[in-house]
């Protein structure tokens, strides 16, 4: 295979890089009046203008023909028709067969799996229906009005983001807790705050295996006990969500009181399966719904509409662009909706683990940039924190900023003032502030000479800072299904032009081996441990030290 940065394709990208380098967006805007409407597009309720990237119609046209060059429209129709395209695991990647409502069916490896994704959604809704009604009830006769979500990874970052994004939507009276860390410190603190008698554990795992999952069940299941259940019990209050039977089966949950996925549904992209029951306890079956309805209609958009009016793919294509041409090793994700506070951690997993590589997937090293650093916060908090680097850094970063026009929870003018600060910040990053303006400002203020000359320099701002600007009209259930959607897309689109295969994650498994090597050489507190030989200088002098401290302390 021809490497992708020797084609054609990429070096015409490249000699537009060069040849924009003297030209500011501001003169792109000033010179085409026509840029927001040609560089903006709509879908599935959703608005994305990418016309502050630095890009011309020219950029755009190399960009779609390097997705073309790299088969990115029969990659999408692989992915779509349930080919292995997740070669290094040998699976297919079918998360988009969750949330398919139309009538299509789909079959992998001679199976129709569209069966079995009705038969579980229809379980998810009447447990869902039997949990909120209070006609399953705890050990003491009360409605388990209260849900503890064990996973971690991507069994616990999609489920914890859209509870959290649809507060609104909470069913009253309901509570809901994730709990992910091994640090035990996460479910002491949760245990305090709940009533066992009325409190459902939601074990999220596809392999059930994961250290730190099982390790939390088990002792959720032990203070469970400690507290008045008994083993008979366990089955009213704990449930599984896996594809791992026999794991569950042997934890001693009762495979009636397990909601399957299957190895086709990669733990990232798993909100919108059984791995989503947390998020259907706390708002109910029918957002839920919405939720996977609303990813229908982006995919819908995603799978149809030609590349250059595909929001999914010119927001990869935004992004090749700024990563491999415009030198941004960094992309922040900043909802200016507080409800979305999760989403910059959510999307962090689902971008970097899954383009996070560098190695392509017929198994070259990559001789170009992949996946950004993937950060963020809500806005208006990140304005005072990281923008600083934003606006006048050495880095280059791009942003993606993400808005709804209608606030969910409308209180004064607050939502007027965080829209404008959004405007605000983009069209700052965009247009930047030059030594001659700055100048002016400080005269304007009556600045003597010499304090101009001092203060001028750090007044300057370089601009041409890209961002995409994605609007939708409210924060539902259907337009956050949209918004995950569009990202999943997205990371997909690049993850093809980069040739990389985007749903492995190879690289998170050398650590965890050496957890487990490490992990008895750490005893109790209060024993004494042999001295460490086992491993570099550091880590067996990090580890004597431990040790140490743990027997003098114990
Ligand atoms: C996601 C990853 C990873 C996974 C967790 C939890 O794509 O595979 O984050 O979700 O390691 O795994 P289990 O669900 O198997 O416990």
């Amino acid at each position: 295979m021809t490497k992708i940065s020797h084609s054609a394709e990429w070096q015409a990208l490249a000699a537009d890089a060069e040849a924009l380098e003297k030209t500011s967006m501001r003169a792109l805007f000033s010179n085409d009046a026509g840029r927001f409407d040609r560089f903006s597009i709509e879908a599935a309720g959703l608005f994305l203008d990418y016309s502050k990237n630095k890009i011309t119609d020219e950029v755009v046209g190399h960009l779609i023909a390097l997705a073309d060059a790299t088969g990115l429209e029969d990659m999408r129709r692989r992915i779509f028709a349930g080919e292995h395209i997740n070669v290094t695991e040998d699976r297919a990647v079918l998360h988009a067969a969750l949330r398919d409502f139309s009538m299509r069916a789909y079959h992998l490896d001679g199976e129709n799996i569209s069966l079995l994704v009705r038969r579980e959604l229809e379980k998810i809704k009447n447990f869902t229906v039997r949990i909120v009604s209070g006609a399953d009830k705890g050990f003491s006769g009360k409605a388990l009005d209260t849900v503890v979500n064990i996973g971690i990874g991507g069994s616990d970052l999609g489920p914890h983001m859209a509870v959290e994004a649809l507060r609104p939507y909470w069913i009253d009276g309901r509570r809901t807790f994730f709990v992910s860390n091994v640090d035990g410190q996460q479910l002491v603190d949760t245990l305090e705050q709940i009533d066992p008698s009325r409190t459902l554990f939601v074990i999220a795992s596809k392999t059930f295996t994961t250290q730190e999952t099982m390790t939390n069940a088990k002792s959720a299941r032990d203070w469970f006990l400690a507290q008045g259940g008994s083993e008979g019990d366990v089955a009213k209050h704990f449930v599984a969500l896996s594809t791992n039977e026999t794991a569950v089966e042997a934890f001693g949950i009762d495979k009636d009181n397990m909601f399957q996925f299957w190895d086709w549904v990669g733990g990232r992209y798993s909100l919108w399966s059984a791995i989503g029951l947390s998020i259907s306890l706390a708002v109910g079956f029918d957002n839920f719904e919405k939720l996977l309805r609303g990813a229908h209609e982006m995919d819908e958009h995603f799978r149809s509409a030609p590349l250059r009016q595909n929001l999914p793919v010119m927001m990869a294509l935004t992004g090749i662009w700024n990563r491999n041409f415009m030198g941004a090793a960094a992309h922040a994700i900043l909802p200016y909706d507080q409800h979305l506070s999760h989403l910059p951690a959510y999307l962090q997993q689902a971008d970097m683990e899954s383009n996070g590589k560098g190695t392509t997937a017929d198994g070259q090293p990559v001789a170009w940039a992949t996946g950004p650093v993937i950060f963020g916060e809500p806005g208006t908090n990140g304005q005072h924190a990281f923008y600083q680097l934003l606006h006048q850094g050495t880095d280059l970063v791009s942003a993606d900023f993400i808005a709804p026009a209608i606030s969910q929870s409308a209180l004064g003018d607050h939502h007027e003032k965080l829209l404008a600060n959004f405007l605000a910040q983009t069209e700052a990053l965009m247009r930047g502030k030059a030594i001659d303006e700055a100048r002016a400002d400080l005269a304007a203020e009556g600045k003597a000479p010499p304090d101009i000359d001092l203060l001028a320099p750090h007044k300057v701002f370089p601009g041409d800072r890209p961002s995409n600007s994605i609007l939708m009209e409210k924060l539902t259930p259907e337009m956050l299904g949209a918004l995950v959607a569009a990202y999943e897309h997205k990371i997909f689109c690049q993850g093809v032009i980069w040739g990389v295969n985007s749903f492995d994650q190879w690289g998170v498994e050398l650590g965890k081996a050496l957890a487990s090597s490490i992990l008895p050489a750490l005893g109790p507190e209060g024993e004494e441990q042999p001295k460490s030989t086992g491993h570099d200088a550091s880590t067996n002098g990090l580890l004597d030290r431990i040790n140490n401290v743990r027997h003098q302390n114990g």
